[in-house]
């Protein structure tokens, strides 16, 4: 899944694709470069981000997900978004999945998805993208984060979700200290074991920094490391900046594993 924020302000690449031509150019690299999805996202929802109105957050997506369809019809596309009438929106222009950093906390999105039925990705985020890295605490934190995404896959599935389109996401770098995205990265296993599919959004962030001491665009190395240890503990989608560096590391991880 490759990465397309139409923001200002996003931690990596914000601003970059703030033109709607220009996220439109950027999806078609993603696709040639190996992209199966492109994830389009019309709001920051980095440590310390402030919200945008739901008009401002369409006028900046609506236009992307029709370009992009435009130039290539067979396009999938996710709608990263937390608000039922975006996700609405997106889908009427074409998105084919939801990725919800709530989990389907809008009252009005298990009804949506199930209605339409997409697949949904559910993450995990402890607090909300104001707050969320001050001072997070678990007792458990894998145990916490997989109960809470089991119980919000049952609430989707009670809303009529078929299981079959409903993908976890442990929510790296979502009011998580270095120590608890480590944790949960390493019992990956105790995710995957849910039984469904598991996606990772290690891409560039801050932990890796933490690690690396690198910038944003300097994390690839780390990313790759994260993703293909994560690939060996069953995760199977993977959202990143970088597809070329990632989908080959990945390709190589799953013909060693295939033998
Ligand atoms: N991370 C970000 C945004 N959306 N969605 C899922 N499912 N999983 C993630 O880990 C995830 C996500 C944050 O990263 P990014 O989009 O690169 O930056 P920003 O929020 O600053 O736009």
């Amino acid at each position: 899944m490759g990465i397309l924020n139409v923001t200002p302000d996003s931690f990596s690449d914000g601003g970059e694709f703030f033109d709607p031509g220009r996220a439109v150019t950027r999806a078609e690299t993603l696709f040639d470069e190996g992209a199966h999805v492109v994830d389009v996202g019309g709001e920051s929802t980095r440590p310390g981000s402030d919200p945008v109105s739901k008009e401002e957050e369409l006028r900046r997506v609506l236009p992307v997900v029709r370009g992009i369809l435009a130039a290539r019809s067979e396009a999938l596309i996710s709608i990263d978004t937390y608000r039922a009438s975006t996700a609405e929106a997106a889908l009427g222009a074409g998105a084919s999945i939801v990725n919800d950093v709530t989990a389907l906390g809008d009252p009005e999105m298990a009804d949506l998805v199930a209605e339409r039925g997409c697949p949904v990705i559910l993450m995990h985020m402890r607090g909300e993208p104001k707050s969320m890295q001050q001072d997070p605490r678990y007792a458990d934190v894998v145990r916490e984060v997989r109960d809470f995404l089991a119980r919000r896959a049952e609430h989707a599935m009670r809303a009529g979700v078929e299981e079959e389109n409903v993908i976890l996401d442990p929510g790296i770098g979502f009011g998580k200290t270095l120590e608890h995205n480590l944790t949960l990265l390493n019992r990956l296993d105790s995710l995957t074991e849910l039984g469904f599919p598991v996606l990772i959004g290690a891409s560039r962030k801050s932990f890796l920094g933490k690690i690396s001491n690198e910038e944003p665009e300097g994390r690839l190395f780390g990313t790759v490391a994260t993703n293909v240890l994560a690939y060996e503990r069953g995760a199977t989608l993977f959202r990143v900046h970088d597809v070329r560096a990632n989908r080959e590391a990945l390709v190589v991880a799953a013909a060693i594993q295939g033998v």
